[in-house]
């Protein structure tokens, strides 16, 4: 077995080789039949036809990209990176030839994330309107692959696959300020959501146990509150520069970063770095602990607004993304007029900077500003109330959609206080259907949010986030009529290799009947 497969590599490099001569030597590898319908690809794409007969993509194999466009050279980069280092990516120009892929642009397909797959005996073809639709439909090619082809001879099943999504806000939460994650540990949340064609990173950046982002204008927010976490850990903090370095990492994947400054409570990081944000003007202690719903900026003294308008703007400004999260979520210890009034600036000043406003469902208690969408987590009247307002809404209803949650009694990390959330509890929901007065026309798109009292590490974030997550990519990008948790189960269970394999530390539900 082992020499025919050097063989079968020593013939391929050879070819490859030729590849410098003007014509390529065409020898084509038999196909195999394989069913792609059969394939386990989650989200379940819109459309599959099979042709049950197949390719072979060796590191023979060329990735073609539109000369025009530089971005599809980029992506061309990253899909080489995920299959193979042996694989070429060129330019294309001239006719299509045997055994390559080629990612192309064209206006076959209306929506900016969707995509044509089209696999034949010849060549992998993928197409879409825009780059970002080819990054999602590369996504498609890799769950058509194993996780890694390195020097080995694959086949890739034939057919034709059209997709887009059905939200087109599609995703997860991270809090960096309970504790701390590294760039790299966010870098490797980013590769998380991109396998599973999710396009929103939001980042929880500030809290009461911890400030994680340097605002140069007020620099001991960092100096002074970045230097713990829940429990009495260290803490940390991301530079501009980090932060830039996340915002490139996850662009290039066609994620979009959502930046949050929880306020105004939710603030004692802050409190705490800087005593004239206090109504008394004494600065408290660094708090550790996980009990929140005690601190508030003074909503009516003017320091708050500039310093307000200064972190916002400083992070505005280095997000290229459309959307400031301004939190607001249980400020209990905000007086409800004093809070309206808080929350009203808030947005002047999120606009005054370019961007539309997001927040928890309690600011829809303050008149919402022109597109200000309101992230459902708690209350359904609340969020109705915005809905009422003309808002739109992301859907995080807790008891569902909350990377936090126990699987069961037995998880060891995690709260309970939504309820457990096994991995069908977290499937089995339609964010259309979920309150009668918030419809389908309503809802932006949904997010998982993760909250870490209880994880300290990426292992840990691994084993809350999967397999939950794959299942909320699935509701945010497939049509609901594809969706059914009996056959949703059997496609997950396939994943099993691929989580391996992509080194995540997952939960091995009893729910799902686990291939590996
Ligand atoms: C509620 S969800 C919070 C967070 C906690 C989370 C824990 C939300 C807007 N507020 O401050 O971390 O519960 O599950």
């Amino acid at each position: 077995m082992k020499s025919t497969a050097f063989l079968v590599l020593s013939f391929f490099l050879l070819l490859n080789l030729s590849a410098c001569k003007k014509e390529k030597a065409v020898i084509k590898i038999p196909p195999q039949p394989i069913d792609i319908s059969l394939t386990s690809i989650i989200p379940v794409p819109v459309s599959l036809e099979a042709s049950n007969s197949s390719l072979a993509i060796t590191p023979g194999t060329t990735i073609f990209v539109d000369s025009t466009s530089k971005e599809l050279y980029a992506i061309g980069k990253l899909l080489k990176s995920y299959l193979s280092d042996s694989i070429h990516v060129e330019a294309f120009s001239g006719s299509k030839q045997y055994g390559n892929i080629y990612l192309t642009l064209a206006d076959s397909i209306e929506h900016k994330e969707g995509y044509i797959l089209n696999i034949n005996e010849d060549y992998v073809e993928l197409t879409a309107n825009q780059p970002e639709g080819v990054f999602r439909g590369v996504q498609t090619i890799r769950q058509l692959l194993p996780v890694k082809i390195n020097d080995s001879v694959q086949h890739i099943g034939t057919g034709r696959i059209t997709d887009y999504p059905n939200y087109e806000y599609r995703g997860a939460m991270l809090d960096v300020a309970r504790h701390f994650f590294s760039v790299e540990d966010v870098k490797t949340f980013i590769d998380w959501l991109a396998y599973y064609k999710m396009n929103i990173l939001h980042l929880h950046l500030t809290d009461d146990q911890g400030w994680r982002i340097e605002i140069k204008s007020w620099p001991n927010l960092t100096a002074h509150g970045g230097q713990t976490a829940v429990g009495g850990g260290k803490g940390g903090f991301f530079t501009q520069e980090d932060y830039k370095e996340i915002i490139k990492y996850a662009e290039e994947r066609y994620i979009t970063i959502v930046p949050e400054v929880d306020m105004p409570g939710h603030t004692n990081a802050a409190l705490s770095s800087y005593a004239e944000l206090n109504c008394d003007g004494k600065a408290p202690e660094m708090y550790t602990k996980m009990k929140v719903g005690f601190s508030t900026l003074c909503t009516d003294k003017d320091i708050t607004y500039k310093f307000l308008d200064d972190v916002i703007g400083e992070i505005a400004s280095i997000t290229p993304g459309p959307y400031f999260h301004i939190g607001g979520d249980e400020s209990h210890a905000t007086k409800l007029k004093d809070y309206i009034f808080f929350i009203n600036k808030a947005q002047d000043i999120v606009h005054k900077h370019g961007k539309r406003v997001i927040g928890w469902d309690e600011i829809t208690h303050a008149t919402l500003k022109e597109n200000t969408v309101v992230q459902y987590w708690n209350k359904a009247e609340n969020t109705v109330k915005g809905v009422e307002q003309g808002a739109k809404v992301i859907m995080s209803p807790a008891p569902k959609a909350y990377l936090d949650m126990k699987y069961n009694k037995e998880t060891e990390l995690g709260l309970g206080w939504a309820g457990y959330i096994e991995v069908d509890t977290a499937y089995i929901w339609n964010p259309a259907k979920l309150e009668p007065e918030i419809k389908r026309d309503n809802i932006l798109g949904l997010e998982a949010p993760l909250w870490s009292e209880t994880v300290t590490n990426i292992e840990e974030v691994g084993y809350m986030v999967f397999p939950r997550l794959a299942g909320y990519a699935e509701i945010g990008w497939s049509q609901d009529s594809l969706r059914n948790w009996d056959e949703y189960k059997l496609r997950l269970a396939k994943h099993a290799d691929r989580l391996k394999a992509l080194k995540i530390n997952y939960y091995k539900s009893e729910k799902i009947p686990w291939e590996d």
